[in-house]
């Protein structure tokens, strides 16, 4: 049932203008409008999460609660409109008033609680649990700063705070009731009482944990789930009990630490960073986390004795591990189990998602940290591991395996062992990657428990990434397949597959693309100054930088295609225009040298009339979900040309195909099952497999072969040292690639090895797309198979294989 007709909308919208900001529609200003719109639809939702709460208790239905330091919101006032089958009516309220629906949509700060991939995921997943009616609750950081915000200056990164709270608060309404207090440092006690053996965490710091919690509406559906933000707070501003006992500092101290516990996000995507904030960070979400689980599921059933059959704990990577200890600790230290009871309940509970193989990504903290911050977490985990190595031990008698299985071995405490050990599933996120964890970075455990090993596919919300982005698709397909059942069953798409040979619905598809190109264009010129020409081919690169990811792989090409205009101006007929987009962690020193090598490239291109109409790179400052949403509908080419082995899964890869524009990347992540339902004729595949990659390094990879070898590389990378008409030199790069540095291998992603595939593979894209008819076929057969990367799909194999929990 829509909640609202325009009418009724411009009411409530009026009355809260009037009740929250004390304004007449006249007189609020876009930012008053965009939070009144937020309150007001806050105020649906929260009614509905109200039924569904009672309904979810009165049922005693298995509930899911998925935990992550990221969740990469984005916007969400379309987002919620669209969910609650009101936008065209919200669009028309706002408009009646005397607003710009457009201006109140693009004033909404995006939530930016994440980095990439894995926090866009967890979005994702939360719309979809939500649209299959699943109980479930997402839980993470009340973060006051999300990811960094990036301007470009002389063509170099910096960051900018993001403080996306001041109209973002909007959607979060506190709960400080369901405040949960959680303890760090001290000594732990243990002590005979009653014939009762009690366990004490001692002169430990409280830190407050206060749950700020933001509705999620799911689409077709009256079921709302909540995501869970905590907010850390000092127990108290002033304890004037430490004050008169001269413990000011302790107290001022205290306070210090809760305060920063949630200020900000780290930055770093792919890798860690060893702080003891961050240590800190994961151990009170867990905390506050688990306390309120089992708060709620003591309060309901009298017992944890059930817990393992009332709720299921997926974490999202290794970052909230911290669960297993955890949950043990409140079984044992509170609950009163045993320890195999504990063990036994907590080992049905918990569900571990792995998204990476990078070995500088794997966590792993030093045992002092633990000790010193997590006394009795520490306790728990030693024995956690004990027991763990007892059972390999036993298992293969071979040190060896002993020691690459330990959780804490040397000092350290590794988290993906701790959650291998204590979890009832493992999960890649993409088909090889999962056969990749079992073949090789998690073997040993595969060998001894390979029931534990799956594979989910990760996917996307395509309501958001097609439906709601690209209205002008979403009405071709509705008119194709027959209304909006795709919505739904995202594999209706499938029907566009019958249209392949319908000269009409091929050219309505190409103008479509060509009308979204243009309102890119007029947005890049509106919002950044920047001149694109919509005849040119939008070729797309935008993701986190990352040396795997090998932007730079796709800038030696360009600097291939740069000279050959210098040799012969005609050698480009067809314009084209290379767009990136990507944040470089704070202090990931070469990802910010490759933005500048962009940049330089771009610079120089742009001052060189040869390349007037023919060549074109801009680089688009602070790429975030919201430009992302603009990206996407008007992309023709999809850069996923990371090294074979490296990516998880890629979801951008998702987002593009949906959107119809064609792949020229590796078989790499999810490419694969890309691959798999396109075959060769509908993408432009290239580069060495992952198992070559393997064998090559083995084999001994001496990439100043190739430099000697092919004279096209060698005069691009002997560009490359030299530098732009900006004079900034790029030595370091051509060193790295040819001779390695810093403990690195030379070429270490195989840029080289790649390079003659990948100029070959965006030829034969360039050559393609001279037939727009055959083009424009194959983005048609991509959107009709693009299906099964929808969230839908992953979350309900979560929800069947990992969960066992019903869904619609
Ligand atoms: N960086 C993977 O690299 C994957 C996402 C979501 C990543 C990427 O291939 O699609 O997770 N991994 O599964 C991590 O963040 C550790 C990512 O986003």
């Amino acid at each position: 049932m829509t909640p609202f007709t325009t009418q009724t909308l411009e009411k409530a919208l009026t009355a809260k203008l009037m009740v929250s900001f004390g304004k007449t529609a006249e007189e609020a200003t876009d930012g008053e409008m965009m939070r009144a719109s937020a309150l007001v639809l806050r105020d649906v939702m929260a009614l509905r999460e109200v039924e569904t709460r009672q309904k979810v208790r009165h049922d005693h239905a298995r509930q899911v609660h998925y935990l992550s330091l990221e969740f990469l919101m984005g916007r969400s006032l379309m987002k919620n409109a669209y969910n609650l089958g009101i936008l065209p009516q919200l669009r028309e309220a706002l408009e009646n008033m005397g607003f710009k629906a457009a201006d109140i949509f693009e004033i909404e700060p995006d939530a930016a609680l994440g980095n990439g991939g894995l926090g866009r995921l967890a979005a994702c997943y939360l719309d979809s649990l939500t649209t299959l009616e699943i109980p479930a609750t997402g839980y993470s950081i009340c973060y006051e700063l999300g990811i960094f915000k990036q301007k470009i200056v002389e063509g170099q990164q910096v960051e900018l705070p993001d403080n996306w709270k001041d109209l973002g608060a909007a959607w979060l309404m506190p709960k400080p009731a369901e405040t949960q207090e959680v303890r760090f440092g001290g000594t732990v006690r243990e002590f005979w009482d009653n014939g009762h053996l009690h366990i004490v965490n001692e002169d430990a710091t409280v830190v407050q944990a206060v749950p700020c919690d933001m509705e999620i509406a799911g689409y077709g559906t009256e079921h709302v789930n909540v995501l869970r933000l905590w907010d850390a707070r000092s127990t108290q501003p002033v304890d004037m009990s430490l004050f008169s006992r001269g413990e000011y500092l302790k107290a001022a101290e205290d306070e210090a630490m809760a305060e920063t516990i949630a200020k900000v996000l780290y930055p770093e995507d792919n890798h860690l960073e060893g702080k003891s904030l961050r240590l800190k960070q994961q151990y009170f979400f867990v905390s506050a986390t688990i306390q309120s689980i089992a708060a709620k599921h003591t309060e309901l059933y009298g017992t944890m004795k059930n817990f393992h059959e009332k709720n299921v704990i997926q974490i999202n990577d290794t970052h909230p591990a911290l669960v297993i200890p955890e949950l043990m600790r409140i079984l044992i230290d509170d609950a009163g189990m045993d320890w195999d009871e504990a063990w036994e309940i907590t080992t049905k509970s918990v569900a571990y998602t792995n998204h990476t193989v990078l070995a500088e990504a794997l966590e792993r903290w030093p045992q002092n940290l633990f000790e010193h911050f997590l006394p009795r977490i520490w306790q728990i985990t030693l024995e956690i591991s004990r027991r763990w190595q007892k059972k390999v031990e036993d298992f293969y008698h071979d040190p060896k395996k002993t020691e690459k299985m330990a959780i804490v071995w040397g000092g350290q405490v590794r988290m993906a062992n701790l959650c291998i050990a204590g979890g009832m599933a493992v999960n890649g996120v993409s088909g090889l990657h999962s056969e990749i964890l079992k073949k090789d970075v998690f073997k040993e455990a595969y060998g001894m428990e390979p029931w534990k090993f799956q594979n989910v596919t990760n996917g996307i919300d395509h309501r958001r990434w097609l439906s709601e982005i690209n209205p002008g698709l979403d009405g071709l397909i509705r008119d194709l397949t027959g209304g909006d059942d795709y919505l739904l069953r995202p594999q209706a798409l499938k029907k566009l597959d019958d249209y392949a040979d319908d000269a009409s619905v091929l050219e309505t598809l190409g103008a479509i693309k060509r009308a979204n190109k243009e309102s890119f264009t007029a947005y890049a010129k509106k919002t950044r100054g920047v001149e694109l020409n919509p005849d040119a081919i939008f070729d797309v690169q935008v993701k986190r930088l990352h040396e795997y990811k090998r932007q730079l792989l796709n800038v030696l090409h360009i600097i291939a295609l740069y000279q050959k205009l210098q040799d012969d101006p005609n050698a480009i007929t067809q314009p084209h225009t290379f767009l990136f987009g990507a944040k470089a962690a704070p202090g990931y020193a070469v990802a910010k040298r490759i933005i500048r090598l962009i940049n330089s490239l771009a610079d120089q291109i742009d001052h060189d009339p040869i390349c007037k109409d023919k060549l074109q790179v801009v680089f688009l400052e602070n790429y975030r979900v919201s430009l992302a949403e603009q990206l996407m509908p008007a992309s023709e080419v999809s850069q996923q040309i990371s090294t074979a082995g490296k990516e998880a899964s890629g979801t951008g890869n998702m987002k593009f195909m949906m959107n119809g524009a064609l792949t020229v990347g590796t078989l790499d992540g999810a490419n694969v099952e890309m691959h798999d339902l396109l075959g060769d004729e509908n993408m432009f595949l290239f580069g060495l497999r992952a198992d070559e990659v393997e064998q090559l390094k083995r084999e001994g990879y001496v990439p100043q072969r190739l430099y000697n070898r092919d004279p096209v590389l060698h005069r691009c990378l002997d560009a490359l040292r030299s530098g732009f008409r900006d004079g900034v030199h790029y030595d370091d790069l051509y060193q790295r690639l040819l001779f390695g540095a810093g403990g690195s291998p030379a070429d270490e992603y195989f840029l080289l090895a790649d390079f003659a595939a990948y100029c070959q593979a965006e030829q034969r894209m360039v050559e393609t797309y001279r037939d727009q008819t055959v083009w424009n076929r194959m983005s048609l057969h991509n959107i009709a198979r693009s299906g099964v990367f929808a969230a839908d799909r992953a979350v309900a194999e979560y929800a069947d294989h990992i969960w066992h929990v019903p869904h619609k």
